[in-house]
């Protein structure tokens, strides 16, 4: 630490006053944050990091109260992919951050930066078990469900520490944080002009990573050799902010391409050459896939199998791949990879387009006349059921509407989960521009619907369309208040089917609903009343374009409960495949 020595000038005098005043550790947290451009937090106050959010927010930076730790997690890790900066959730010690690990994990999960910073007990308590305030070893806890977790014990740390974290949040395969900063931290004193000068301003924290030329040129001599080509978009793709060039290589390219459900709209889902609608024809048809950003898990039916027309579960079904992917290991993981290009997106996709040159040949007419031939019968089929309007309203007759308000408000955010509720909307409702679609994710997880909500809305500031399950929605329901307290322009609609799946559950021995079963008839709609939003009851698709289109106009926040026949849904949705069920 600077000591001064001299004797002392009026200028010295100044500066050695200004070097004598003494920091603390919550000011230090809160000017690194500020010092790397991250201005959100998204947490839950309380013992020991509750003057940190105080501090935080006298600083300037916004910080958002949630009502559990759970939906501030989720809201994080979507601000992370929404922005390419790690999202910031702030936690306190053992319960709270136990709360916040759910998000982190399914950040790490989802390739999303995320640091996930909680306050913790004091160490030497903790270490001997002396049974601490909310003892707990959260670093090892953290550990095995984060990229990278740290603890920083002194505040001349504090800069190193969180350089660190977004460094590792951010680099390469992008991830979920954790940041352990016990109390004693937060009240230690430095001199200011030390600590400050400890802090770490990160310079190209995610930076290139160029792929090497001779795996570029493998790829394009297998895709030009290609007589069934296709293109799987993934949310590395969408994540990586390389719209144009993306968009470029498919055009110029013109094969098919699918977008995985984060993905829609990187290109607008009525592209010409979009496939999606053609799905289940162009995977097992196509020779050499080439895929963006998308691994081949569980989503990708692990790239073998019938779905890709292998004779068995485990066959593999003859294709060909070319994987772009800033993680090397990923390559081969499901299986073989004849041509791994290694890099960012944007770098790998850029030095595509540059092997390609202006003269690429366009794919086999006969492919694309197929795959067109394909996907007009099924649009033309799903044009039919949409045209119906039966009473109840199902699935179908309201996301139809959801479909026209969307196209006419290309820059809304939409926010999904569910199991049919999720499944229909990504089938029906097309998206137009890049990172629109929210959603559950490589996890299929319930819960993130409001915190995902509400980083959409702060970090956009575009209204906010979430579409929920009545199951999924009541995982986090509870945050309408934190919508309301904010004001944000969110729009709720409730797929209410009386339950998970369907409402149509029972007890055999007729003591208790079924297990699948929810209050029927339940009005979602009333409860943001009590925080002063607007609620509304749609039984029609007009009542629920009405509700919607009201909404969008005052951006209010809305809560909207559409009434959908209990019968439409099917168990676990599009992934029946996947539940051991005993078949009646
Ligand atoms: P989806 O579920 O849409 O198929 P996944 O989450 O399975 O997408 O795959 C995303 C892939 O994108 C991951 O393998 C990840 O390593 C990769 N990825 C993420 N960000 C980047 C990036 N900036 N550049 C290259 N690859 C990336
Ligand atoms: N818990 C968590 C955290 N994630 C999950 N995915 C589940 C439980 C299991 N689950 C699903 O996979 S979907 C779903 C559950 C409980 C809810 C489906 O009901 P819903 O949607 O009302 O949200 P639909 O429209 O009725 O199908
Ligand atoms: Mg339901």
């Amino acid at each position: 630490m600077a000591v001064i020595t001299e004797p002392r000038t009026a200028a010295s005098h100044a500066a050695a006053s200004a070097a004598s005043e003494s920091i603390d550790g919550f000011q230090l947290v809160v000017e690194a944050l500020k010092l790397n451009g991250l201005d959100t937090i998204y947490g839950l106050p309380g013992i020991p990091i509750t003057d940190l959010t105080r501090r935080a927010q006298a600083e300037g930076l916004r910080m958002l109260a949630f009502r559990h730790e759970q939906s501030a997690g989720y809201a994080a890790s979507i601000a992370g992919f929404l922005t390419g900066k790690p999202g910031i959730c702030l936690t306190v010690s053992a319960p709270g951050f136990l709360n916040g690990l759910n998000a982190l994990a399914h950040a790490t999960v989802n390739c999303f930066p995320m640091i996930l910073i909680s306050g913790s007990s004091e160490r030497e308590v903790v270490d001997l078990q002396q049974g601490d305030y909310e003892e707990m070893d959260q670093l090892a806890i953290a550990r095995p469900l984060a990229k990278a977790a740290y603890r920083v014990l002194h505040a001349a740390d504090i800069g190193v520490g969180i350089a660190r974290a977004i460094r590792a949040a951010v680099s390469g395969r992008p991830g979920g944080v954790y940041l352990d900063l016990p109390a004693k931290l937060f009240s230690q004193s430095v001199e200011a002009a030390a600590g400050r000068a400890s802090l770490i301003q990160v310079v190209d924290a995610a930076p290139k990573q160029i792929p090497a030329s001779d795996a570029v040129q493998r790829a394009l001599a297998l895709l030009k050799g290609a007589k069934k080509p296709l293109i799987i978009l993934g949310k590395g793709a969408a994540y990586a902010q390389a719209d144009v060039d993306i968009r470029a290589l498919v055009e110029r390219s013109g094969i098919p391409y699918l977008p995985m459900s984060m993905a829609k709209g990187l290109l607008p889902d009525t592209h010409e050459q979009c496939a999606a609608a053609a799905r289940s024809f162009v995977l097992p048809a196509a020779d050499v896939v080439l895929l963006v950003g998308a691994r081949l898990n569980w989503l990708l039916s692990h790239g073998k199998g019938k779905t890709w027309g292998g004779a068995g579960a485990k066959a593999w079904g003859g294709q060909r791949f070319i994987q772009l992917d800033i993680s090397p290991q990923e390559a081969d993981s499901n299986v073989r990879i004849d041509a791994p290009v290694i890099g960012d997106i944007g770098s790998c996709v850029a030095a595509l387009l540059a092997g390609m040159g202006r003269a690429w040949p366009k794919p086999p007419a006969e492919w694309l006349a197929a795959v067109a031939d394909k996907k007009n019968g099924n649009i033309a089929k799903m044009a039919e059921t949409l045209a119906h309007n039966p009473v109840p309203m199902n699935f179908h007759s309201a996301l139809a509407v959801v479909r026209d308000i969307v196209a006419a408000h290309p820059d809304a955010v939409l926010v999904n989960e569910g199991a049919n509720a999720l499944d229909f909307t990504r089938s029906i409702v097309d998206m137009h521009r890049p990172r629109k679609r929210l959603d559950v994710g490589t996890w299929g997880i319930m819960g993130v619907g409001m915190g995902y909500s509400v980083a959409a809305a702060v970090t956009t500031q575009q209204q906010v369309l979430a579409i929920e399950g009545d199951s999924a929605f009541g995982f986090s329901g509870m945050e309408v208040e934190t919508i309301c307290r904010y004001n944000l322009p969110v729009c709720i609609v409730v797929m209410n089917n009386n339950g998970v799946y369907k409402g149509t559950d029972t007890d055999p021995t007729g003591r208790d609903p079924g297990p699948t079963q929810f209050v029927k008839g339940a009005r979602y709609d009333k409860l943001i009343g009590a925080f002063g939003g607007v609620g509304v009851h749609a039984t029609t698709p007009a009542e629920l374009r009405a509700g919607i289109e009201a909404a969008f106009r005052s951006r209010r926040p809305t809560l909207i409960n559409a009434v959908i026949d209990e019968t439409a849904g099917t168990e676990s949705g599009r992934i029946t495949s996947l539940n051991p069920v005993v078949k009646k």
